[in-house]
C-alpha cells in the first residue's frame, strides 16, 4: 500500500520524478507513435565489441534504444537480418570497410550517419575512421531520437573544429572545489585507486556525449602533491576509466614542484637539475598514463610561483615543461591570466603586455591559454586582445562554466550566449577578419561539476556544461539551438515545454548582466567570495581587487576610460576594432562603461540620460527574473514535480538576490552621482550603509 502510494506520488500524470542525475542522457520513453516509427529503422544493432570503446558505443546505444523505444534491440556482430543500425570503422566492420576512403576524410574524431542498403535491408550506418568517432556518432544518433528528429534522408558528417576540448577542474586534493557550487570534488582521492566509483564512468559518458576529449583533474592553484607517485597512481586509475570514452587526463603542475617534491633548491627553468627533474617526472607519468595529455600551468599569477621568480620569461617556463613532455606527445597549456600587483597599468592590459612579445618564442607543443575576456570571467567582457595578436602561437580560450561571477549555482543563467558572443567576436585581423573561434586550437571550461546529485549544483547549470561541450565541438553552433536540444533531452521533446524553456534560457544571461553589471560595468561583486553586490569595495591589498578601481564613478560620470586618453587598452586591438571601441558614438552600448568614462547626462540610444538608463537596466534585470518565474510556473505539471519544485525555489532565490543587487547598486551609485531616481523607480528599501554592512563569512566556493 505504502509502496503504491510512493509510486503514485512519484508520477504527475505521466511525468516521472527525477533527481537530475541522468543529465541529458535520460533516454525516457518516447511517445508511442514516434517510438514505433523509430523501431522500423532500428530493429537490430550490428556492432563490433572487441575494444573497450567499441563496447562503450554498443552499450550506450542499447541503453538508449531500450529506454527511448521501450525495448532492447536485437544484437548482431556481422550479418544483417533486418533494418539495423550498423556501427563500426573500416577496420572493425566488413560492412563499413568499403567506405574507407570517404570515412578517412572525416579525421580521427569524425563520424558519419547515413542510410545504406545492405543484403536487401535498409540500414543506418554510424561509421567513423576510429572507434571514438563511432561512440560520438552513437551519441549523435541518440540525440536525434531524444529530440524527436526525423531519420528520413539522414546524412550527417561531423568533425570537431577544435583539437583540444577540455574541462578544467579547480579541485583540491582534500575534496574542496575552488569556486565550486556543486558540492565536493567528484574525485575521491582517498579511495582511489582501488575504488572506481561508477560515477566516474557516468562522468566520462556525459563528456563523450559532447565530444569533450580531455580533463585537467586538479586546481590551477596546484599542490605539488598531485605529481607525487601515490597521486599519480590515483590519476592513472581515472585515466583508465576515461580512456574508452576518448578522454585524456591532464594535470595542473605547480612550477615549484622540483623544490617541494624533488628537494632541489631552485625551480629555475634554465637550471640543468631542474630540467632533469621535469624530464624524469614526465617519464614517470607516462609509464603510468601512456596517453597522458600534459600540464596546465598558472605561473606568476596571483601569488603562484613561476619563471619570473628567477628572472626568466613565461616562454622559458613553458618551454621547460614542454621539452620534458615532447618526447611523449604531451602539451603544455600555459595560462595568460597574469597581472602583477607592482605594475600600476590597467589590469585589462597586462596579459597582452606580458605575452605579445613572446609570440614565436614557445616550443611547438605549448598552447597559451587565454581567458575569454581581459579581466576575469565577468558577466560581459569584450574579447581578450591576445586573440589575433599571437599569430605564431597556438591559443586556447578559457571560459568559466562554474558561475563564480554569475550567481553561483542558484541563479538560472544560461551561458551559451556568453560563449557564443566570445567565440564569434570578430578580431578583424588578417584583412577580411577572423572570429576568435577561427583562431583557436582548443577551448577549456572551468568545470561546474561536483558530487551534488545534479552534478552541477542545479538542474539548469547542467545546460552550461552541455553548451560548453557542444560549442567546443562546433564553435559556430547557435546557442539557441543548443538550448533547444538540451531542454528536449533534459525535460521532454514536446515543443510546448521546450519553447518557453528556451526563451527563458536565452533571456537569462542578459537578465544577469542587467541586475549585476549593466552597460559594460564589471568586477562589482563583494570581496573575496564574490557573493552579491559590492560596488563600494575599496582599499585592501591591491587596487585592482576593488570595485571602485573598475567603475570609477564620481559626481560627473562613471566608467573606465580605456581610450587613448585613458589606459589605452583599446590600442591592443586591431586598428578597426580599436577605432570602434575608441569612439564614444560607435562603442557598443553593452560595453560602453568598459571603454569610456561617461557623463551621467550622456544621451543613450534609448534617448534617456545615462543615469536613468543605468537605474532602468538594474530594474529591468529584476523584471526579467520575474518573467522567468512566470514562465516556469506555467510549466507546472509538464515537468516532473521534483525538478519543478527545485527550479521554482531557486528562481525565487534568484529574484530576491536580483532585487538585492539592484537595490544595493542603485543606493551606492546614487550616493556618488547625487541624482534623483528617475520617475517611476522605487527607492531601495534600506540605506546604503545597510547593504554595505552585510557579511557572508561562510559563502561557498571562496579561495579559502
Ligand atoms: C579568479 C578566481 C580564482 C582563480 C583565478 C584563476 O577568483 O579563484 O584562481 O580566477 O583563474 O577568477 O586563476
Amino acid at each position: 500500500m505504502l509502496v503504491a502510494a510512493a509510486v503514485l506520488l512519484a508520477f504527475t500524470g505521466n511525468v516521472r520524478a527525477e533527481d537530475g542525475y541522468a543529465l541529458w542522457m535520460r533516454y525516457a520513453p518516447l511517445q508511442p507513435a514516434l517510438a514505433a516509427d523509430y523501431r522500423t529503422h532500428l530493429g537490430e544493432v550490428v556492432s563490433p565489441d572487441q575494444t573497450p570503446t567499441q563496447r562503450a558505443a554498443r552499450e550506450e546505444l542499447v541503453r538508449g534504444l531500450s529506454g527511448l523505444l521501450g525495448r532492447a534491440p536485437r544484437m548482431n556482430t556481422a550479418a544483417i537480418a533486418a533494418p539495423a543500425v550498423v556501427l563500426g570503422t573500416p577496420q572493425s566492420s566488413v560492412l563499413i570497410a568499403p567506405l574507407r576512403k570517404e570515412i578517412e576524410a572525416l579525421g580521427d574524431e569524425g563520424y558519419l550517419l547515413r542510410h545504406a542498403h545492405i543484403d536487401g535491408h535498409t540500414v543506418l550506418l554510424v561509421a567513423a575512421p576510429q572507434d571514438i568517432g563511432v561512440l560520438y556518432g552513437v551519441f549523435h544518433l541518440l540525440r536525434l531520437l531524444q529530440t524527436g528528429a526525423s531519420l528520413d534522408a539522414l546524412e550527417v558528417r561531423e568533425s570537431p573544429r577544435l583539437r583540444l576540448r577540455l574541462l578544467n577542474h579547480w579541485d583540491n586534493l582534500d575534496g574542496y572545489v575552488e569556486r565550486g557550487y556543486a558540492g565536493r570534488s567528484l574525485w575521491d582521492w582517498q579511495t582511489l585507486p582501488e575504488w572506481r566509483d561508477p560515477r566516474y564512468t557516468d562522468y566520462a559518458r556525459a563528456n563523450a556525449s559532447l565530444g569533450i576529449n580531455g580533463t585537467v583533474l586538479n586546481n590551477v592553484n596546484a599542490s605539488a602533491q598531485s605529481l607525487a607517485p601515490d597521486y599519480l597512481a590515483k590519476a592513472a586509475a581515472l585515466a583508465d576509466i576515461f580512456r574508452p570514452y576518448g578522454i585524456r587526463v591532464y594535470l595542473s603542475a605547480r612550477f615549484s614542484a622540483p623544490i617541494e617534491l624533488g628537494g632541489l633548491t631552485t625551480a629555475d627553468p634554465l637550471d640543468p637539475a631542474v630540467q632533469r627533474w621535469w624530464r624524469d617526472k614526465a617519464d614517470e607519468i607516462y609509464t603510468r598514463i601512456p596517453d597522458f595529455g600534459g600540464f596546465l600551468v598558472k605561473a606568476n599569477s596571483e601569488g603562484q610561483p613561476g619563471p619570473q621568480d628567477y628572472g626568466r620569461s613565461h616562454a622559458d617556463g613553458a618551454n621547460l615543461l614542454a621539452a620534458a613532455l615532447a618526447p611523449h606527445g604531451g602539451v603544455v597549456m600555459w595560462r595568460a591570466f597574469v597581472y602583477a600587483h607592482d605594475v600600476p597599468a590597467d589590469r585589462a592590459t597586462q596579459a597582452y603586455t606580458e605575452f605579445v612579445g613572446l609570440d614565436g618564442a614557445f616550443l611547438p607543443n605549448v598552447i597559451v591559454q587565454v581567458k575569454n575576456g581581459p579581466i576575469d570571467f565577468q558577466p560581459r567582457e569584450p574579447f581578450h586582445p591576445l586573440f589575433g595578436a599571437m599569430p605564431r602561437t597556438p591559443l586556447m580560450m578559457e571560459v568559466q562554466i562554474t558561475k563564480e561571477y554569475l550567481g553561483f549555482a542558484t541563479h538560472l543563467v544560461y551561458l551559451g550566449p556568453l560563449y557564443e558572443e566570445a567565440l564569434q567576436s570578430d578580431t578583424r585581423v588578417r584583412g577580411e577578419g577572423a572570429t576568435v573561434a577561427q583562431l583557436l586550437t582548443g577551448i577549456a571550461g572551468v568545470a561546474n561539476i561536483g558530487n551534488d546529485r545534479t552534478w552541477s549544483g542545479s538542474h539548469f547549470d547542467q545546460a552550461n556544461w552541455y553548451a560548453f561541450g557542444r560549442l567546443a565541438w562546433n564553435p559556430r553552433h547557435p546557442s539557441r539551438d543548443i538550448a533547444a536540444d538540451w531542454a528536449a533531452m533534459t525535460f521532454t521533446p514536446s515543443p510546448e515545454v521546450v519553447q518557453p524553456i528556451v526563451e527563458m534560457m536565452m533571456d537569462s544571461r542578459e537578465a544577469a548582466v542587467n541586475y549585476m553589471t549593466p552597460l559594460g560595468l564589471h568586477h562589482l561583486m563583494a570581496r573575496g567570495h564574490h557573493y552579491g553586490p559590492g560596488p563600494w569595495v575599496d582599499g585592501g591589498p591591491r587596487a585592482d581587487w576593488t570595485s571602485v578601481y573598475y567603475h570609477r564613478a564620481d559626481r560627473h560620470g562613471i566608467g573606465f576610460d580605456r581610450t587613448a586618453h585613458g589606459s589605452n587598452a583599446v590600442g591592443q586591438y586591431s586598428p578597426e576594432v580599436a577605432a570602434e571601441y575608441e569612439d564614444l558614438a560607435r562603442a557598443p552600448e553593452p560595453l560602453l562603461l568598459w571603454f569610456h568614462h561617461v557623463p551621467w547626462d550622456h544621451r543613450m540610444a534609448s534617448g534617456r540620460p545615462l543615469w536613468d538608463e543605468l537605474v532602468g537596466r538594474y530594474t529591468q534585470g529584476v523584471r526579467q527574473v520575474q518573467g522567468m518565474q512566470a514562465t516556469w510556473a506555467g510549466l507546472q505539471g509538464r515537468v516532473d514535480a521534483q525538478r519543478h519544485v527545485q527550479v521554482a525555489a531557486f528562481l525565487s532565490l534568484q529574484r530576491r538576490e536580483a532585487q538585492w543587487w539592484r537595490d544595493a547598486s542603485v543606493a551606492y551609485f546614487q550616493s556618488v552621482s547625487g541624482r534623483p531616481l528617475p520617475a517611476g523607480e522605487t527607492a531601495p528599501p534600506h540605506p546604503l550603509a545597510w547593504y554595505e554592512a552585510l557579511q557572508f563569512p561562510s559563502a561557498p566556493g571562496d579561495g579559502r
